[in-house]
């Protein structure tokens, strides 16, 4: 696998089709939809995961590899601005993990998301989570073909995120709250965060999350093989 992923400028605007230029967005949601087929097609569970930065999401990823890298085929495309350091916290724990460097872009496009998983190889995959790039405004706009969007809101952020960032709440099917482990030192409460975030989504799922200190990760694994059996049984409708 090529360590480096670089995006190149021309995957970031448009995409041409049967000769017509289309808006970005369009083209992110064209692409985008190839992507869920291609996922739907090879039996894969895609999951986004989205937050501020340093909400914990690749401390999250390192835990869930370790508890069930064993359980499930899986594998991470990680975005960030600059370096390799997340996926190789990835790799360490044994997950095959892929970085997309964006170059200065502050979010993961589709088309970003589809150049790399030509380098991914995706045989017998059933699981694959994209680490989207540390920032709650522009990850919002992009569909990139994910099943379940889930966002982490850690408990040193502050509890007021979901009304101020509200796409990101309302595009969420799951709100992960980390670091609850700091809860007792900090003014933050998660009655709040809930309340605000089902004001903007009344349809969201949370879950309590501590990486490191093995607070809620069961809860959170168990849903994501529970999704990812869902997607297998999907699969078997379609072609029985
Ligand atoms: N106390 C505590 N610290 C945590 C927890 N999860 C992550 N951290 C710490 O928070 C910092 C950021 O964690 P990361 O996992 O790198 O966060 P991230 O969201 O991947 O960051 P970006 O990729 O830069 O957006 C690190 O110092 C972690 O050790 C947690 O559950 N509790
Ligand atoms: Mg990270």
């Amino acid at each position: 696998m090529d360590k480096i992923q670089k995006s190149t400028k021309t995957a970031r605007g448009t995409v041409t089709c049967d000769n017509t230029t289309m808006h970005l967005l369009k083209a992110n949601d064209f692409v985008a939809a190839s992507i869920r087929e291609k996922m739907t097609e090879k039996n894969i569970l895609l999951i986004n995961i989205t937050s501020s930065a340093g909400s914990g999401k690749t401390t999250l990823l390192q835990e869930t590899a370790r508890r069930i890298g064993g359980k499930v085929n899986m594998k991470v495309l990680v975005g960030d601005l600059e370096t390799e350091r997340d996926a190789d916290r990835i790799r360490e724990t044994g997950v095959d993990a892929l970085q997309i460097v964006t170059g200065g872009i502050c979010h993961l496009e589709a088309q970003m998301v589809w150049q790399a998983m030509e380098n991914l190889n995706l045989e017998g995959v059933e699981l694959l989570i994209i680490e989207n790039v540390g920032n709650l405004v522009c990850p919002a706009s992009f569909d990139l073909g994910e099943d379940y969007r889930v966002t982490l809101i850690a408990t040193t952020e502050g509890d007021d995120k979901p009304k101020k960032y509200p796409r990101m709440f309302l595009t969420s099917e799951m709100m992960l709250v980390s670091k609850v482990d700091l809860l007792e030192h900090l003014p933050f409460s998660v009655e709040a965060v809930v309340a605000d975030a089902r004001d903007v989504n009344p349809n969201i799922k949370v879950l309590e999350v501590s990486s490191t200190k093995n607070m809620g990760i069961d809860a959170w694994c168990e849903w994501l093989l529970e999704k990812v059996k869902e997607k297998q049984n999907t699969k078997k409708e379609v072609t029985a």
